[in-house]
Formats: structure tokens, sequence, C-alpha cells
């Protein structure tokens, strides 16, 4: 009998690491980095670049890589005693040969399923049995969906709690041009200004100075319009009720060692993230948060925020 394999090539990256090449017809791809699980490349039919990975990016432990699309977890932020967006990130993540089944409505058979189980080391940062699923899937019409799933496997009777954030860099033409729609008049913490909680008017997002904002139970779909480029991602998701939005202008550009003076007049950080209501898991439960990317042509005026529309 014939087994349906995925379509991953196994490759080696920046410093040797090693990598994963997602390919689908007509020229999309993607590539995701064992260290870290970390999605680093989404390109679509033009091979044009859809997210921003820093010109200063280090592949190398235990800098977490800068750009793409870094995971954050168990912990977003400083929002606990652990470092900073938890530790997955710079870890070596595995292939899982053998995942439990993942319903999808996608037909592309780009995939790969990857796997983090934690080390003794950090059981002792983070006592918790746990295994992280995570499955990168590059769809037939180049749409990039990354479905985690968290499932606490202690033997020891107790819970876990985490938050959790899908820190997505995308590419932009320049920031100045760029509007994020699906966010009016939610409440933000604002990190600027010591998380103060705020309320968002009712225009659309738009941006002239340092930004870094956690919007609170968000809808499933925002879209953030490219001016310039006359392109449209949509960000679906699911399992994930918050949005950060971050982008740290000049300034404090230059206070990041890894990223270069100029990268953030283009790229923006949306990131679906569970962080206002962490999750709590008992032992045997699990946690799925999907995060669901589409590039499209911005066909669409301010206010239609239709993305199911737009792809039709
Ligand atoms: O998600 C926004 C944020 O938490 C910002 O506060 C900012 O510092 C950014 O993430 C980058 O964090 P990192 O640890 O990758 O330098």
């Amino acid at each position: 009998m014939a087994t349906e394999r995925p379509s991953f090539e196994l490759a080696k990256g920046i410093n040797g690491l090693d990598k994963i090449i997602l390919r689908e017809s007509r020229n999309r791809s993607a590539e995701v980095y064992l260290y870290g699980g970390h999605v680093t490349s989404w390109k679509n039919e033009n091979g044009e670049e859809l997210l921003h990975l820093s010109s200063k990016a280090v592949f190398k432990a235990p800098k977490p890589i800068r750009g793409g699309i870094p995971l954050c977890f168990p912990q977003f932020s400083n929002f606990g005693t652990l470092e900073q967006h938890g530790f997955a990130r710079n870890r070596i993540w595995e292939v899982d040969a053998s995942p439990p089944p993942l319903p999808t409505n996608s037909s592309s058979n780009a995939y790969v399923d990857l796997i983090l189980r934690p080390s003794e080391d950090d059981l002792k940062a983070w006592p918790h049995n746990f295994e992280f699923r995570m499955r990168v899937d590059l769809g037939s019409e180049g749409e990039l969906t990354l479905t985690s799933r968290i499932r606490n496997t202690n033997s020891d009777g107790k819970p876990f709690t985490f938050t959790f954030a899908y820190h997505t860099y995308f590419s932009v033409s320049d920031i100045s041009e760029v509007r994020v729609e699906g966010l009016e008049t939610l409440d933000y913490l604002d990190n600027l200004k010591n998380r103060e909680r705020f309320t968002e008017q009712g225009d659309a997002i738009t941006f002239e100075s340092e930004t870094d904002k956690i919007y609170l139970s968000t809808p499933t779909e925002i879209a953030i319009l490219d001016h310039e480029k006359k392109r449209t991602f949509v960000v679906r998701k699911d399992g994930l009720a918050d949005a950060v939005v971050w982008n740290p202008w000049d300034k404090r550009s230059k206070t990041i060692s890894d990223l270069g003076d100029e990268d953030y007049k283009h790229m923006l950080c949306v990131e679906a993230a569970a962080i206002e209501r962490p999750i709590t898991l008992k032992p045997g439960e699990e946690w799925k948060g999907r995060l669901e990317l589409s590039a499209v042509p911005s066909s669409y005026s301010s206010g239609q925020l239709d993305p199911k529309k737009v792809l039709e």
C-alpha cells in the first residue's frame, strides 16, 4: 500500500543549522529552522519574500532568530519569571515522524510536523512536562498555516499555565504607508506606557512612531494593507484572543543589536497571541492555536474588511 509522504526537504541553512523547505507548485515556498521551530521564509509565486528577516539576524544559540515567525512559549514578553518570550524560540526542535492526526481543510501536501519536549534544564526553569507539536503547512493557494498543539504530559497531576504568541514579522514596503484593519475600537495595553489600558479610536491603525500594543479580545481576522505594494496580508487565527502590534521605529531599533537600523521601515509585527487570559492545562489536556496567513492583492478599500471576499 502506498503511503502518502509529506513533501518537505531537509537542508542545511545558515551556520549549518538544519532547516525544512516546503515547496508548493507555482514556485511558492516556506522555510522552517529546527532551531526555534522558526519559520524564516514564506515566498509567493513570484519568489517575493513575505516575511521580514532582520539584515543582522544571528543564527546562533542562544540568540533567537530576529524576524520570520518566532514562537513565544511558555511566556510572552516578561509576563512571568522566565526569559523574555520563553524558551521555545531558542531550542532545537525535532521533526515529528508520527504526529496524532490533525484534521486539515488544505489540499496541500507541503507540510511538516515538528515537536518540542523540555530538556532537563528547561524542567529546572519551568517544572512541567509538555509536548509542543507544530504543523507548518503551505497551502495550495500559497497560504501559510501554523497549528500549535500543546499538551500537558505531567505525571505529577499538576496543571500548568502559559502565555503564547506567534511573533510574526511581516515584510512591508514602507511602514508609513501601512494600515492595519480589524483592531479599531478595541482595548489595548500599551507597552510603552507601563501596560496601561486604552481604547483604540475608530480609525484603522497607521504608523508614525514606535508602537508596542497588546490588543485584547480581538476578532479572528485582521488585515495589514500595504498601500505601496498593493498587497494585503490577511491574518486568521483560532484559539488566540489577543493581537500584538509592534514596530520599534528608529531610536529603539538602534538598541536592538540584531536588527538593522533601517529594518523598521520594512517590517511590521502583528502577533496572534494568548496573553490577557493565560491558558491552563490539566495533565492530559491539549490546547490548539492556529494561525493562517494569506497575501492577496489589495483590491478593496478601507472599511470593507472581508478578506474571504478578497480571496474569492
Ligand atoms: O511583541 C512585542 C515585543 O514584546 C516588544 O516589546 C519587543 O521588545 C519585541 O517583542 C521583541 O522582543 P525580543 O525579545 O525578540 O527582542
